[in-house]
């Protein structure tokens, strides 16, 4: 019989072949892909973020538990489409204009995944014009903006005022982080959020999604 918390374990544990066996088990078995996801996937990347806040896990264990949620998900995703299950939220990821720093992005565009939001990552460099260009064709809940230079935090400032140029700024949501990045520069460029870490970063963003 399907066992979703072996599955949550599994994610936990970065086990990659022992999370897609589960999964497929899971879905052979006619188990809904949302308690899937729900109760195996995102419960144990939901435990991952809880060791990573209480520097019980670091980089590489999240990067390896992510990479078997991901594994994971490929299992599950054909089913989700077909049920038309919708995710929590839309997500625009990308780090700032100038800025190549990805390793933390990409940790909180992964457990953002991992929290069940449709994640669309832009990558790297991406300058004002582009995020703005992806609201207009994703139309996300929220809009994520890394950085981790002193002089591409500016870019994050640019983007807000690109979207406030382009009368999308009341359409989503901004939040912002990244190793300099501050509560209060958020505040003083008018970013909707921060947060400090990637656990943190799902937090906010149910936050922010729930405020409308
Ligand atoms: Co660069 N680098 N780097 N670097 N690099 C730093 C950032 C630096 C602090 C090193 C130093 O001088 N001590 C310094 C910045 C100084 C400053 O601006 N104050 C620096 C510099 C100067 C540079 C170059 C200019 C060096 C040069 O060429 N002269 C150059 C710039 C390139 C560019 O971006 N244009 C450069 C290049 C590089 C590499 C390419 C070699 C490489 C990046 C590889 C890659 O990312 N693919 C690199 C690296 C690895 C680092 C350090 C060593 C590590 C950064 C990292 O990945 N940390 C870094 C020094 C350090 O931090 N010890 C350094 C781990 C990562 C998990 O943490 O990204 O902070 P972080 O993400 C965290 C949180 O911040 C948060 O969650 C994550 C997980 O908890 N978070 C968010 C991040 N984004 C978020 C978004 C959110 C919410 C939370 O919401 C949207």
């Amino acid at each position: 019989m399907a066992d979703l918390q072996a599955l949550a374990e599994a994610v936990i544990n970065g086990d990659r072949d022992e999370a897609v066996r589960l999964a497929q088990e899971a879905v052979d078995e006619g188990v809904p892909p949302e308690s899937i996801v729900n109760e195996g996937m995102i419960v144990g990347m939901n435990e991952v973020g809880r060791r990573f806040k209480a520097n019980e896990f670091y980089v590489p264990e999240v990067l390896i538990a992510a990479r078997a949620m991901h594994a994971g998900m490929d299992v599950v995703k054909p089913l989700l489409t077909e049920s038309g299950i919708e995710p929590r939220g839309r997500v625009v990821i990308g780090t700032v204009q100038g800025d190549l720093h990805d390793i933390g992005k990409n940790l909180v565009a992964m457990m953002l995944e991992g929290g069940g939001y449709e994640m669309i990552d832009l990558g790297v460099d991406i300058p004002p014009d582009q995020f703005v260009e992806a609201v207009d064709e994703h139309s996300p809940n929220i809009v994520a903006m890394s950085a981790l230079l002193t002089t591409t935090m500016p870019g994050m400032k640019d983007t807000i005022d690109a979207l406030e140029g382009a009368g999308m700024r009341d359409k989503v949501k901004v939040m912002i982080g990244g190793a300099p990045v501050t509560q209060d520069y958020a505040d003083e460029i008018g970013a909707d959020g921060y947060a400090p870490d990637a656990a943190s970063a799902v937090d906010l963003a149910a936050e922010l999604i729930s405020a409308g």
